[in-house]
Parts: structure tokens; sequence; C-alpha cells
């Protein structure tokens, strides 16, 4: 087709642009600030995805204010517009809604911003010059947040084609901070040279340290990448690969099962990555289902004893789906999502019959994939009955299940229960009369914990103190693990402060990383510090979190002043400066006497030494030892 300035629909100025940026650009956060990048990249993706490109550099400002976008592609167009007679370049450059008629004919729109693109960033920048060089000319024009600000200079011959777009995002709009972000950047474009495999992608970063990105392999060479990234080994040696195109989709497909123990789909569509997948998704995973089903049916085969379930399908399953379709609607805050209804039944239909042809094709592919199926499907059963056993044990202890020695809170209410998992009987039992009873529950663990790394669901569940933990939480573990039902929005592990109580708290943390994960990432797992000391002194007691605190305490006594250590050590009295540098036992840790002039130091006595204003540094109310031993944190 040939294509001229008269082809250009001119609707209207870039003033609505810079009132409301948020409507075209999702919003002026950072995401919003590297959207404009990406709208130029993608017009230039578009120039080389329609055969006229093969390559795109993208040049960071050392000052990561700007950047350079440069394809080798024909060219913005620079003839004079017959009616508005302005160049092409100026008029797609500075009218909203100014595009090619030819828009819809392909799928050559690359999502995001459905084509206003080159303007909205003009409009957004504090400046953008565009430079063409075609028909053996180089031609340059500049703005300013969407004006024109030189006309379109002729600057001489040139041997070159193609365009190149430099621009600051303009910090009226988007804030003084705000950057470029170089890794942000090359990631996203290394996953567009995975996507694009024609491609080649120059990036140059505001260090000027260059890379190549070219990936003649495409989205198998992708999957292939993600896959040896995790660990985990296929369990079949060829991935099943597809393109395919129909009257509303153009595909690409890329799957293959492994021993990972979740799945993971990376889905695409129109070249933009869409994190919170959408239609295209949805039709992948339906076709799975079916296909991997539609061969069960077809070879007979049976399953004794459980139900396979869509989930236990695809676990393990790594996927890359690239699709593109003309007017992709995308939904959602971030704009992650593909809506298009159409899509999901057209990726079922050109995934499903192939990806069955595979596995009748593939046997031995297929045995190994239906063999980790069954293997998944094992696995939740198993899981769910050993959750179902514990309930029924310990149903004689609570209509809730509890386990007899939990000392629960009155609170139900997740937001403000707290469990505190405490080490041995006796220090649960100085916790119990500690807490608040309302809010804070106690469970004291005996003997020793489980390592989980390696257990399954049913071991953890045969180790009575872990069952204990799971039935106080309530939310179930692996597989049957749901956060709704989580009793306690925070989880402190109180452990004396030793090698054992490390210990403990190690193998307790590794218990709810391997069969709790959701619990640690959502924030609910608190590792306590317990002070070593409490430092008496008539009546106040004063705590000290570790060796060095104490000794902060201790320069500050007076000269005169005895540390009676006789619980540690059964000494009786010594100097308080001799005391610091001596390690004690922390095991048999429990008080440590300030005594002056044989007498135990009064308060009137402490006040002077410590200064009203240091007391409160060491003064831990004991009503609420639990609580402030609990300084939060956050593992
Ligand atoms: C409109 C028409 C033609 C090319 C382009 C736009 C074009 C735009 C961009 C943006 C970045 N790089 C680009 N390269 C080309 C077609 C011109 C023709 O028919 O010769």
């Amino acid at each position: 087709m040939t294509y001229n300035a008269s082809d250009i629909e001119v609707l209207e100025g870039l003033e609505p642009v810079r009132k409301r940026p948020a409507m075209y650009i999702g919003g002026t956060d950072t995401t919003g600030y590297h959207h404009l990048l990406w709208e130029i990249v993608d017009n230039s993706v578009d120039e080389a995805i329609n055969g006229h490109a093969t390559r795109i550099e993208v040049d960071l400002d050392p000052d990561l204010l700007g950047v350079t976008v440069a394809d080798n592609g024909r060219g913005i167009p620079v003839d004079v517009h017959p009616k508005h007679k302005k160049p092409a370049l100026e008029i797609i450059l500075t009218t909203l809604h100014a595009g090619g008629k030819f828009e819809g004919k392909g799928y050559q729109v690359s999502g995001g911003l459905h084509g206003v693109g080159s303007s909205v960033v003009n409009a957004l920048a504090s400046e953008l010059t565009a430079t063409v060089w075609r028909d053996g000319k180089t031609y340059v024009q500049r703005f300013e947040r969407g004006a024109t600000k030189s006309k379109l200079k002729n600057e001489g011959r040139t041997s070159k084609r193609g365009t190149q777009i430099h621009f600051r995002p303009d910090p009226e709009i988007f804030g003084a901070k705000a950057r470029f972000d170089s890794a942000r950047i090359r990631e996203r474009l290394e996953a567009k040279s995975y996507l694009h495999k024609g491609l080649k992608i120059v990036f140059k970063d505001e260090k000027g340290r260059r890379e190549e990105l070219e990936h003649p392999g495409g989205i198998v060479e992708y999957l292939a990448k993600r896959i040896s990234e995790s660990g985990k080994p296929p369990v079949h040696p060829e991935p099943f690969c597809l393109e395919r195109e129909d009257t509303e989709v153009r595909l690409e497909l890329a799957l293959q099962w492994t021993e990972a123990p979740e799945e993971r789909i990376e889905s695409f569509a129109n070249g933009i990555p869409t994190g919170n997948g959408g239609t295209h998704d949805a039709g992948l995973k339906a076709a799975i289902g079916k296909a991997v089903r539609g061969y069960m049916d077809a070879q007979n085969v049976k399953v004794k004893g459980v139900k396979i379930t869509a989930e236990d399908i695809r676990e393990g399953l790594v996927a890359m789906i690239s699709v593109y379709v003309r007017e992709p609607q995308f939904q959602g805050q971030t704009k992650n999502r593909l809506n298009n209804p159409e899509v999901a039944g057209a990726v079922e239909a050109l995934v499903r019959t192939s990806l069955e042809q595979w596995l009748l094709e593939k046997r031995s592919a297929a045995e190994a994939i239906l063999g980790r199926i069954v293997m998944a499907a094992r696995a939740r059963e198993a899981s769910r009955a050993a959750v179902k056993e514990v309930k029924r044990k310990t149903a004689v202890s609570h209509r809730l299940n509890l386990p007899g020695k939990l000392a629960d809170c009155q609170t139900t209410d997740p937001d403000e229960a707290e469990l505190f998992l405490v080490e041995g009987d006796s220090a649960g039992g100085n916790a119990k009369q500690g807490r608040d009873r309302r809010t804070q529950a106690i469970l004291p663990l005996r003997g020793k914990v489980l390592n989980a790394e390696r257990a399954t669901a049913a071991q953890v569940l045969a180790n009575k103190e872990l069952q204990n933990v799971v039935s106080a939480l309530g939310c179930g573990l692996g597989k049957a693990f749901d956060i709704e039902k989580l009793r306690y929005g925070k989880v402190f592990l109180l452990m004396d402060a030793d090698a054992d109580g490390h210990h403990i708290a190690t193998l307790l943390l590794t218990f709810f990383y391997r069969h709790m994960p959701a619990l640690v990432r959502g924030g609910h797992v608190y590792l306590a510090m317990p002070p070593l000391y409490r430092i008496d002194a008539a009546k106040e007691s004063y705590w000290a979190l570790d060796d060095a605190d104490r000794d902060r305490f201790i320069a500050s006594l007076p000269k005169n002043a005895k540390i009676d250590i006789s619980r540690f050590k059964g000494l009786g009295e010594m100097p308080a400066e001799d005391l610091k540098a001596t390690t004690l036992d922390p095991r048999r840790r429990r008080a440590l006497r300030v005594v002056i002039d044989d007498e135990l130091a009064t308060d009137a006595a402490m006040n002077e030494l410590m200064g009203k204003d240091a007391a409160p540094r060491y003064t831990f109310i004991m009503e609420n030892a639990a609580t402030a031993a609990a300084e939060e944190l956050d593992v």
C-alpha cells in the first residue's frame, strides 16, 4: 500500500493530554513515565514486525532523564499534507488520534495506547526531537510539550533509512525526581527481543554499556531460559510449540511440564506482558485441560482412587503464550490483563486439537506428563486427607479443633489477634501471665520440631508440635492452605536467645516457608527478639536486649555500684565495671541485681544514676513483656 500525508486523519489538539495525562498513559507514576518509552519503542517494533525494519536501538541519556529510540525502517513520512499544509511528521506528533488509515487492517497495533502513541508522548515531553532518514535525506524537527519549536528542516544527504526520536518526559507532569530505570527497561526490551524473533534490539544504558538483544529461537528459547532459571528440570525433553493464525488472533505458544511444584504461565498480548493473564490465558488453560483429558479418554487411561483436577493437570507446567489481536482491550488498574472476549475461544480452538494430537504422537512425552499429573493429584489428595485426619483427631479438644495447650485470646478478629509460639511450658507459663489475653494467644512448643524442608504434608502432621501449630492457625497447609481461614494476623516466634532457641526458630521458619509460603510472603510471620538480661534495682526492672545493651547500662552506673551475679555463677557480687565484657551463660540468664553499698539500689538512686531521660530505654513494662520482647523483626 502506498501511503502519503492525505491518509492521516486529524482529530484534535494535545491540550487534553496535558490536562488529564492519566487518561492517556494510565498514571503519572514510574509506570506512566516508562509508558512513554514503550509507546515510542512499539512504533518501531511495529515497523519491524511489518517487515520494514530489522534493528532498533534504545539509548538512555546519561542523566536518565531522556532516551533515544532509533529504527532502520521506512522513516515517518515527511511530505506536506495538502489540506493542513504541514509535514505528515508534524501532524503525527502534534495531533491526538492521528494515525495511518491502515490501522485495523493487520495485527500491527501494539496495544498500550492503541496507536494514539507518539503525539501523547510528545505532549508529555519537555522536549522531543524527531529525526527521519528518508529518500536519501535527513530531516529534523523539534517540539516542546507538544508544541512545534522548529520547522521541519532538511539537514542534507544520507544513505540511512529510518526514524529516531529523542525525548525527555516533562518533570512538570511526572515530578522532578522521576527517572528512567535502566534494569526495568532492559528487562522489557529483552522480553520484546524474545517475542519478535527476527528483531535485533541494541540497548545502551546510561553509562554507555551496550548490549545486543537478539533471540532467533523466539518464545521457544524464552521458555528454555525460564525453565533453566527455575532449576526444576522438565519431565519430557521437547516442548510443545505452536504458531497459528485465524481470523481473530495470531498465536505463538511454547509449553513444557517440569518438576516445579506450581504452574507458571507467562502471557503477552500484542507484545505487551499481561501479568494478570486474561482471555488468552483462560483459553490456553481450557485447551490444556481438554487436550489432556481427551488424550486420557482416547488412550483409555484410568486413574484409581483420585479425581484429577484442572490444577493437577497444570502443576509444573511452564508456558509462554503470545497473541496478536486487532483491537486489544486491556483491563485493570495496571492494564495488564487482556479482556477481548473473542480471544478465549479462538485460543482454545487453536491449541486444543494440536496439543491432543501432539500427545498422541509423542508417546513417551505424554506418558511422562501423565505420570506428573497423577503424582500431583495423589499429593494433593494425601495432604487433604492428612489435614482432615488432624481435624478429626483434635476434634475432642475444642469445637474449633484447637490444640489443648493453646491459651487462646478472646478476640476472633484475625486483624488484631496475635499468636506467640514459645519454647517450652515454663516460658509458656510466663508468657501467659504477661500477655494481653484479649488479643494475644500463647502456644507452648515442647520437644523438637520436625525439619520440614523435605517433609510431606502427612509427615508434618504426624509431628505433634507442628500439628498443634497447624490446628491453631486454622488455615491448613500445602495445597489445602487457605489464607482466609488464618486465625491470627501475626505469628510471633518467641524463642530463647540461645543456640536451641535459634535452632527451633530456624526449624519453624523452614516449616512456614515450605508448607505455608503465603503466610511468610504475606508478612504474617515475625521473629521476636527477647531481651537477654533483666536488671533489677529496687522495685524497678530494666531489660537489656543483648550484651552491648547491658554494657551501655553498666557504663552509666556509678563507680561503687556492684552487680549481683550469684544466680549466674554462684559468685555473689562483683564490681559493675568488671562485669563488662564478661560473657554470662545466657541459658541461665535471670536477673542482674544492681547493688550500691550493700543495698539494692533504690528507685530514687537509679533515677539519679540513669537520668530520667535515659531510663525508658531499659524499661519494658512487665505486664507486656511478651509484646515488648516481640520487637517486630519482619522475616
Ligand atoms: C506512518 C506511515 C509509514 C511509516 C510510519 C508511519 C512509521 C512510523 C514510525 C514510528 C517509529 N518508526 C516508524 N517508522 C515508520 C509508512 C511510510 C511509507 O509508506 O513509506
